[in-house]
């Protein structure tokens, strides 16, 4: 016993994944194995908890399926057969074939494929250095949140959001469009913290999520509704006197256009496109005035439609009238917290790059590998599984079984775009790296440093493409940096780190808490910002928040054909498609209202296809009032099932979403498909 205990240590590191969370992490490690992963009591937001995923991050982190050695195919594309070879091999035939698609075609021919599959920052964006230098086609990274950024800073500008922690003492906390219980967990506590005090919980969501079925009132919208739910509000505030004269006077401009804007309509109006009533309309702007102290927290996900960045724009026009982008005690907006910043040139190598090339909306990755002039004929993924994730997802691997393109996928475990792979090659985990992790829902920031030796020849990003670009000769500075070098640069560069803590101490793993956040008005007065309620800015782009167009939702041809919309939002036990290794063959459920499960004489617990114009996907069906008619809801990219047990090849969820973009910032809109059920 003596023994073990001697043997037993802990060494902290930080989540790598893409969730606003961003939690502190204590590994214990037992004769260099690690035996568990619990949250840092220290974290004050982590506050000693991580979510079910990551306490089981570990059978992924030892797990058959994880990718220890380069290997190159031997099967047919996308069959999943490699044979094993050595670094050496690996990066010498990577650099040569990149090189030679570059002379043959052109540097455009490259695209660089990659998410955010690990947010620290220098493996992120690792890949960057390389690809300028070697005058690659560029990749937008949109798929996330572009739209909802977009949006923000079209009326916010530069301003952050507002500290999570202010919701502990808000009265009234209104969850817009995101699932609290299920994809920002650390966010709850606050709110049972401010329950217990006596505040309410409002969700507004399309269908009865984890959150709206915990929640003190469920208030159901129309997907991309929120803009008109949003305006609808102001109006009876602004009928009541209800917003805040003061600080729309002080700290913004153009509340005037607005204003003239929402009371020149009608509110049946409002009402009929958010599909909430004119009485809950009445009875939330009620709630609102009474209850100064209101903590509105914004998702994402609202955003991923063609009305999206415009919600946005709405919601958060809504908050300024309110006088919530003070701050001050229990009140807030907060969507994304732009808490930290630093030089990206240092992690990107941009002025590496002598030619100026393409850009490619990584949304159109399906249409890049296929149709696109100019066709892709070397992909490199990294940090991303495009197969999985990818809207109009059998275009992608349509693309990916060309036998003309080259294909290197660099991944832990072997997703359905690693089986496409030409050319496998093995990535650590943030167990194995050293890197910087800013949160995007909370305001700390932290370095995590290797708590285990590499798996087998796992290399991280970093690792990765510094002996690549070696092996593809360039000889820059910046290819023979360390991770740590690069990392120190980068800290030395970053805003919103109090000015009395240096960059050794924080790689020594000191908790930064940012300078920027609107914690009180204070902070958004001494900076001079205010909130603009009229941006004028290019055309088509209306300057105030009001309403347009549905996109596909009133296309008559598709409405015609494919009469049901189609949501697709997380999984609790998914992050995006990482951890789908979990779950191979199951393909999750999708919610169906009882009358659309009549209508298309589906039955509860039975298998049943969507199938749109794009594809087709098999689900096991739910049938529930959680949903509202005409709204099926699949939770989670659950991995392509190569064949499902009747024998019926079938895509992931994603074989249905569309490549068309979002109003603003080249976005997503997988929350705006129509389909129809055929049952089975
Ligand atoms: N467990 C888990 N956690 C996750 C993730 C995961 O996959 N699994 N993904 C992570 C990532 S990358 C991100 S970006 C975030 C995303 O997390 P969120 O910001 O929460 O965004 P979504 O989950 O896409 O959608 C949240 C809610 O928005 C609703 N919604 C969809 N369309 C509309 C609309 O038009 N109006 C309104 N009001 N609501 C709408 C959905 O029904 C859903 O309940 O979560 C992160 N956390
Ligand atoms: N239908 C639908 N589709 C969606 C969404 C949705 O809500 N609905 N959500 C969208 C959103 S919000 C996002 S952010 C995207 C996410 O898209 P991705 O960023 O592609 O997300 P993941 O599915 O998590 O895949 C990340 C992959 O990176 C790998 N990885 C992790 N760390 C490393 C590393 O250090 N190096 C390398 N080389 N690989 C690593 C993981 O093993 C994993 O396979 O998906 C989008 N797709
Ligand atoms: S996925 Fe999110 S909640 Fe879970 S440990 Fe990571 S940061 Fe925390
Ligand atoms: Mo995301």
């Amino acid at each position: 016993m003596i023994e073990k205990m001697e043997k037993l240590h802990t060494l902290k590191s930080i989540c790598p994944l893409d969730c606003p969370d961003t939690c502190g992490i204590v590994a214990s490690i037992e004769n260099g194995k690690i035996v568990s992963l619990s949250g840092d009591k220290d974290h004050p937001y982590t506050n000693g908890f991580i979510c079910r995923k990551m306490r089981g991050y570990l059978d992924r982190f030892y797990s058959p399926e994880r990718i220890l050695f380069p290997q190159l195919r031997v099967g047919r594309k996308g069959e999943g057969k490699f044979k094993r070879i050595s670094w050496q091999e690996a990066l010498q035939l990577c650099a040569e074939r990149l090189l030679e698609v570059k002379k043959e075609y052109g540097g455009e021919a490259i695209l660089p494929y990659s998410y955010a599959g690990n947010m620290g920052a220098v493996n992120r964006l690792a890949g960057y250095p390389l690809f300028h230098k070697l005058g690659t086609s560029q990749l937008e990274q949109t798929i996330c949140s572009a739209a909802s950024g977009a949006g923000w800073k079209k009326q916010c500008g530069p301003l952050a959001g507002c500290p999570p922690e202010n919701a502990a003492d808000a009265r009234l906390i209104i969850a817009w469009g995101i699932n609290i219980k299920v994809s920002n967990v650390h966010f709850w506590p606050y709110v049972r913290q401010a329950r217990k005090k006596g505040a309410r919980l409002v969700v507004i969501d399309p269908y009865r999520n984890e959150t709206a079925q915990a929640a003190d009132e469920y208030v159901q919208v129309n997907i991309g509704g929120d803009t008109a739910l949003a305006l609808g509000i102001l109006q009876v505030l602004l009928e009541s006197d209800g917003v805040d004269n003061q600080f729309i006077q002080e700290q913004t401009t153009g509340f005037a256009d607005l204003k003239a804007y929402v009371c020149g309509r009608e509110l049946a109006e409002f009402a009929r496109i958010s599909g909430v009533s004119e009485t809950v309309i009445r009875m939330l702007a009620r709630e609102i005035v009474k209850t100064p102290k209101t903590f509105i927290r914004i998702g994402v996900g609202i955003s991923r439609n063609s009305r999206g960045a415009m919600s946005i724009r709405a919601i958060s026009s809504l908050a300024a009238a309110l006088g919530l982008f003070a701050g001050g005690t229990g009140r807030g907006v907060l969507l994304s917290a732009g808490a930290f910043k630093g030089e990206t040139e240092i992690l990107t190598g941009e002025s590496l790059r002598t030619e100026s090339t393409r850009s490619i909306n990584m949304i159109h990755l399906g249409y890049a590998l296929t149709g696109m002039e100019q066709p892709v004929k070397a992909l490199v993924v990294y940090n991303s599984n495009p197969a999985s994730v990818n809207p109009d997802s059998s275009s992608v691997r349509f693309g990916l079984a060309r036998d003309d393109l080259f294909t290197v996928v660099h991944e832990q475990v072997m997703t359905p775009t690693a089986r496409f792979a030409d050319l496998l090659l093995p990535a650590t985990t943030f167990l194995e790296n050293l890197d910087v992790y800013t949160g995007y829902g909370h305001f700390y920031m932290g370095v995590a440093k290797p708590v285990v030796e590499p798996a087998g020849e796992a290399k991280s990003n970093f690792d990765f493409f510094q002996a690549l670009a070696l092996a593809c000769g360039f000889n820059d500075a910046t290819f023979h940096e360390t991770c740590r070098e690069r990392l120190k640069r980068y800290l030395a560069t970053m805003g919103g780190v109090p000015q009395d803590i240096g960059v050794e101490e924080i790689i020594e793993g000191r908790l930064v808490h940012s300078t920027k956040s609107c914690a009180s008005g204070e902070v958004l007065k001494s900076s001079g910002l205010k909130f603009h309620f009229s941006s004028p800015g290019y055309a088509p782009e209306p300057p105030i928040a009001c309403l347009t167009d549905a996109g596909e939702f009133v296309d008559p041809d598709l409405l015609a054909r494919f009469p049901l919309q189609l949501i697709t939002p997380p999984h609790p036990d998914l992050l995006n498609s990482t951890f789908g290794e979990k779950y191979q063959g199951e393909c999750g459920s999708v919610l169906i209202h009882p009358d659309d499960a009549a209508r298309f004489n589906v039955k509860d617990g039975a298998m049943v296809i969507i199938a749109n114009n794009r594809g087709r996907s098999t689900r096991k069906a739910t049938v529930s009032q959680n949903t509202k008619k005409g709204v099926l809801v699949a939770e989670g990219l659950f991995w392509i099932p190569v064949e499902d047990s009747s024998g019926v090849a079938a895509g992931g969820i994603n074989d249905l979403t569309s490549q068309k973009l979002a109003d603003m910032g080249g976005g997503a809109t997988f929350h705006e498909c129509m389909v129809t059920l055929i049952a089975r």
